[in-house]
């Protein structure tokens, strides 16, 4: 079977752009995908940041509940649009915020706290345990990514690379012995106009809304941005 695969990169709910996101529904429903993947970054999970944040922004609680609402309505809505595609989650490095906490804080209650991947646990979605795991379907490796250089993935896996992480586009190719491997990164699916998503000026001018397409092989981005 011919396999066309949509990997959605990080949506950072609950600051998702909900207009790039209606545009990825619209994509899924005339699209015919056999596998759709969410990148991790799922949710932002800026409360448990252990960088500098404003306290005053949300609370935990109302952050990770709204995040998570948001996460279980988007995947509701691709399985309505796509009842047949094989649906999986990625782990990201916002999402090891919650174990590195603990981690942090309270290192003897990590056996009793629940896992990430529970928390995650969306019906009809495949989720996998931890950042460091990735997905590979036909040779071709589905990954949250953690390098910041386009072309590292596929050096680092000799194969060819899909991820999410750095937020900004690009596809990298190189010969190798033994054929040709290549990376493509997906961007982001965020509001960069929120507050947990200001980071420094040199990195949001990079940042493109976009997804990428896998068909037969073949890597493909399709930006989400309007024309100016
Ligand atoms: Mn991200």
């Amino acid at each position: 079977m011919k396999t066309k695969v949509l990997f959605i990169p990080d949506t950072h709910f609950p600051y998702v752009s909900k207009t790039a996101l209606k545009k990825v529904l619209k994509l899924i429903k005339k699209g015919k995908f056999t596998h759709i993947i969410q990148a991790g970054d799922l949710l932002d999970l800026y409360s448990f940041s252990r960088y500098e944040k404003d306290a005053n922004h949300t609370t935990p609680h109302e952050e990770l509940s709204r995040g998570l609402d948001m996460a279980a309505k988007m995947w509701a809505d691709i399985r309505k649009a796509a009842p047949k595609a094989n649906l999986y989650q990625l782990i990201g490095n916002h999402e090891d915020r919650l174990s590195k906490t603990i981690a942090r804080k309270a290192p003897e209650l990590a056996t009793v706290c629940k896992s990430i991947s529970d928390l995650y646990d969306f019906p009809g979605v495949k989720v996998l345990k931890s950042s460091k795991e990735h997905l590979e379907i036909d040779g071709v490796i589905y990954t949250h990514g953690h390098y910041t250089k386009l072309g590292d993935h596929a050096k680092y896996f000799r194969a060819p690379v899909v991820h999410g992480h750095s937020h900004k586009i690009g596809i990298f190719y190189e010969r190798i012995s033994n054929g040709l491997i290549w990376e493509m990164d997906c961007g982001f699916l965020a509001d960069k106009d929120a507050l947990p998503l200001q980071y420094t000026q040199s990195k949001l001018s990079k940042w493109t809304l976009a997804v990428g397409i896998i068909e037969d092989g073949q890597p493909r981005l399709v930006v989400l941005e309007a024309r100016s």
